[in-house]
């Protein structure tokens, strides 16, 4: 097997990973916790090129280079080095992330990366050394090789992974509030924030403190502890963001003024909480049979959509292949 096609899908983290301990080994300085969403998955196809002397990157029909080529050839490197076959590769992806939807597509498009290459190049295909090596090509893709909902440890080269953790089923109001406007990058802001925000190991020291308690609460089934610990954690993200020199603001007029009208919808007695990443969107996350409720007071600020939990990375038959 020399051609191998997946697909996984992106993820939002409810807690959240903001800054690495390793940035060659991709290693956070926190673990995190998110949900993997049902919609907006990428499709990778990978087919090893014997004669090839290069790799060669397709994304929605367009041929890649640049910074994408080159992130997709770093991380054949780690494939190929791990397997012994040197072989070059032919990468062809479609990302389904619409790109005004202000979802990230490198957790989806690395968390399928890595399982088309592991098939391909023949590496073990359970979901830990998946998990593992999609880590290398961004961190938060580690998580979207896991279905629902996923806990991915700080831990060490071996153990940085994602696993599965039960959550109460629930439900994402994605709202799209700006589709232009390039921010600067995850992962740039995520050095500046190490450099300069004087906030910074307090939010290393209360994210962890996060994950154990949005841990027990998932056992324990307690949204509205799982809801709290979700928009605090967000809120402190986008603190420490904030006070980085020069300073970061990903959030927008409009994003406050949801995260506003989320909490007048919980003193109003429909429970929903909010968060945000790198940039203006917002995601509130509510019970399943509050979802439509929540998608409708929000839908003034723009577009929305609803998401459930999600499939893990999975393989695809031949006849899918790109
Ligand atoms: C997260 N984000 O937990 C956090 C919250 C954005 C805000 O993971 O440098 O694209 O490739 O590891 O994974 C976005 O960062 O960064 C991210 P790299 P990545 O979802």
């Amino acid at each position: 097997m020399t051609k191998a096609t997946a697909r996984a899908y992106p993820n939002i983290a409810l807690v959240k990973y903001w800054g690495k301990r390793d940035s060659t080994l991709m290693l956070p300085l926190t673990g995190s916790m998110s949900m993997t969403l049902d919609d907006f998955p990428t499709t990778t196809t990978v087919e090893r090129a014997p004669d090839a002397t290069t790799d060669t990157f397709e994304l929605n029909g367009e041929v890649m280079g640049g910074e994408p080529l080159r992130r997709v050839i770093a991380f054949l490197d780690i494939v190929r080095a791990r397997s012994g076959v040197n072989d070059h590769a032919s990468v062809r992806s479609k990302n389904e992330v619409p790109t005004a939807a202000g979802l990230a597509s490198s957790a989806s498009g690395f968390a399928a990366l890595a399982l088309a290459a592991s098939k391909a190049y023949g590496l073990p295909l359970d979901p830990a050394e998946v998990s593992r090596l999609a880590r290398r090509g961004s961190g938060s893709a580690t998580r979207s090789v896991i279905p629902r909902f996923a806990v991915w440890r700080a831990g060490d080269d071996e153990t940085s992974i994602a696993v599965p953790i039960e959550a109460p089923d629930m439900r994402m109001i994605v709202v799209v509030v700006d589709a232009g406007g390039k921010e600067i990058s995850s992962r740039e802001a995520m050095k500046r924030t190490a450099l300069t925000s004087p906030f910074h190991d307090a939010w290393v020291t209360s994210t962890e403190q996060a994950l154990e308690s949005m841990i027990d609460s998932c056992a324990d089934q307690d949204f509205t502890r799982i809801g709290r610990i979700t928009e605090t954690n967000a809120l402190r993200m986008h603190a420490t963001i904030q006070a980085c020199d020069p300073p970061i603001r990903y959030l927008s007029p409009q994003s406050v003024a949801i995260f506003d009208r989320v909490r007048s919808l919980r003193d109003s007695g429909i429970e929903t909480y909010a968060t945000a990443d790198a940039g203006p969107n917002v995601v509130a996350i509510a019970r399943p049979e509050d979802a439509e409720a929540v998608a409708k007071a929000l839908a003034e600020f723009g577009s929305v959509r609803v998401m459930a939990p999600g499939p893990g990375a999975e393989l695809l038959s031949d006849s899918e292949a790109l």
